[in-house]
């Protein structure tokens, strides 16, 4: 499908990432400036450079701004209920566990309805790549405090400032046994792909928070201005410090956002841990599940 028309010879010329959008569902329902479609891009570009097998991705999204991008992306797509894109992601994984079970959605969506599985498919390493978009808000119901609504930030549900104290979501998921955990903005795409990229190629939970700008709640609710702003002000303040202690990562309002790859440790998975406790238990009595497709991640 062609989407733009290149200004010099008036060719035709199709977007570099169509052919893994549903470019039928464009327009999309995102609003000008939101960074979500930025990781949207920066995902699609991951997994063509990774080369995995396409038929052996699926992308499994909650309810959200966010929720809504496994409907764009021409893979296997789940668009589950609020909160519970990990449990559903946890049951195709440990059903299918060949694929490469990608986990998108918001913030909201992930942390606050859904933190509980969060912490646990953490706890458990279960093999998931798991892209937070954090905007900092619920988005989609109108701008309510999110559980990562920073300080004195306002919202819909606190117009005088966020008194709530908000998660440090790195250091959620490393405390809670993530083997892969890093930070980036909408801003850094380049590191961002990189990271997706390199994430596709690792086993067990790995995180990525992705921040990305929401100008029409967020930002309008703060008057931080356009997404552009939100750009101008990461390039202008974000801090990059690969290996940092997950404890100092915290974000407060406009402070500068501290980005990098924070933990990179691999171990068992719950997969590995469960084939061998039956098999020491069962020896040739246990039987995997099927099918029997091998793992994607196979070293
Ligand atoms: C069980 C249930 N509770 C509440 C809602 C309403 N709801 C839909 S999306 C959402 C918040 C989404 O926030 P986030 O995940 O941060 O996504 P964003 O829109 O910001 O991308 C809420 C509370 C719902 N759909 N289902
Ligand atoms: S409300 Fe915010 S998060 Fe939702 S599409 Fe608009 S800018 Fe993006
Ligand atoms: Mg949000």
């Amino acid at each position: 499908m062609t989407v733009s028309t290149n200004p010099t010879v008036g060719q035709e010329m199709e977007h570099p990432s169509a052919p893994l959008l549903r470019m039928e569902r464009i327009p999309h329902v995102w609003c000008p400036s939101c960074g979500i479609g930025t990781v949207v891009k920066c995902y699609a570009t991951a997994l063509e450079r990774s080369g995995v097998d396409l038929d052996k991705v699926s992308v499994v999204s909650g309810i959200g701004c966010s929720g809504r991008v496994a409907g764009y992306l021409k893979l296997d797509g789940f668009h589950t209920t609020h909160g519970r894109a990990i449990p559903f992601a946890t049951g195709l994984k440990l059903g299918r566990p060949e694929l490469l079970v990608t986990v998108i959605s918001g913030d909201g969506d992930l942390v606050g309805i859904g933190g509980n599985h969060f912490i646990h498919a953490a706890r458990r390493n279960l093999d998931l790549l798991v892209i937070l978009i954090n905007n900092f808000i619920y988005g989609m119901t109108g701008g309510q405090n999110a559980p990562t609504t920073p300080l004195g930030a306002k919202s819909s549900t606190m117009p005088f400032g966020n008194f709530e104290t908000p998660f440090n979501l790195p250091h959620l998921a490393a405390s809670s046994g993530a083997s892969y955990v890093a930070r980036w903005t909408c801003l850094h795409i380049r590191r961002l792909t990189w990271s997706i990229e390199e994430a596709i190629g690792k086993r067990g939970f790995r995180f990525i928070e992705a921040v990305a700008p929401c100008p029409t709640l967020y930002a309008r609710l703060n008057k931080l201005g356009s997404g552009l702003d939100a750009m101008r002000f990461y390039h202008d303040t974000a801090e990059i410090r690969n290996g940092a202690d997950t404890r100092e990562v915290d974000v407060s309002f406009q402070s500068p956002i501290i980005c990098g790859k924070f933990v990179d440790e691999e171990r068992p998975t719950f997969l590995d841990l469960m084939h061998d406790h039956y098999s020491n238990r069962l020896g040739d009595g246990y039987v995997p599940m099927p099918p029997e497709g091998g793992m994607l991640h196979e070293r």
